[in-house]
């Protein structure tokens, strides 16, 4: 049986995880969540996620959540290879590395910008945000100083994750190429990637709802 989601695909931790289901070429039971009007906490998603959040995965009875837990787990037991998910030690604790940087970094700007957005139909101001955005920029730039992927010389679960989240910072603040041409130079190989039509869709809602509420837009 197919493993089931509870996604949305404005949440780009839930773009991660439907990329990584269709470059493994896995097909998904997806049952949406709409976070606006907080079916995240009724007490049939609370039994299945105390913790309420998106994604979550089922399978076979087996339940998972974080995207970065879940992504890897279908790389594990659906996947063909390692390609995706290196088990060398080294390669593998780079990605970790990049997995860690996009959980406890980068997803805080996705959650304290677009979290008012979803649940409170609040407006943001982006200047608030917009110097620590850019220095997450300025240290992905970095990362790709060396490779053309973030943790290496081809795809693995760390760009899968990365991508929704700087493509969706993206749209708060755009990436100037002159600045940052490492990151553009990955945005538009990521955009060639046959998966990523998993983060357009998602990318086309969050700009849509976005357009109307950023202020100061920079
Ligand atoms: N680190 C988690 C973040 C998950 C997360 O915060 N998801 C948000 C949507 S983007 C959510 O479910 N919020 C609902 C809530 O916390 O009640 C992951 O990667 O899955």
């Amino acid at each position: 049986m197919a493993p089931t989601l509870y996604m949305s695909e404005i949440s780009p931790p839930c773009r991660a995880v439907l990329m990584t289901a269709r470059i493994l070429g896995l097909t998904l039971k997806v049952k949406k969540m709409d976070l606006g009007k907080q079916e995240q906490l009724s007490p049939n998603f609370l039994k299945i996620n105390p913790q309420h959040t998106i994604p979550t995965l089922c399978d076979n009875g087996f339940v998972i959540w974080d995207s970065h837990a879940i992504i890897a787990f279908l790389v594990g037991k659906y996947g063909n290879d390692d390609e995706l998910y290196s088990k060398d030690i080294m390669e593998r604790a780079l990605i970790d590395q990049r997995l860690h940087f996009d959980s406890s970094v980068v997803n805080n700007f996705t959650r304290t910008i677009l979290n008012p957005i979803l649940y409170d139909n609040a407006y943001i101001n982006v200047e608030d945000h917009k110097e620590s955005i850019l220095k997450t920029y300025a240290l992905m730039e970095k990362f790709l100083r060396s490779y053309p992927w973030i943790a290496g010389k081809r795809v693995t679960i760390a760009d899968l994750s990365l991508i929704p989240s700087i493509t969706s910072l993206n749209v708060i603040v755009p990436i100037d190429k002159e600045d940052y041409p490492n990151l553009a130079k990955w945005i538009e190989k990521a955009e060639t990637l046959p998966c990523y039509v998993e983060n357009q869709n998602g990318l086309n809602l969050l700009r849509d709802l976005l357009s109307n509420r950023c202020c100061c837009p920079c």
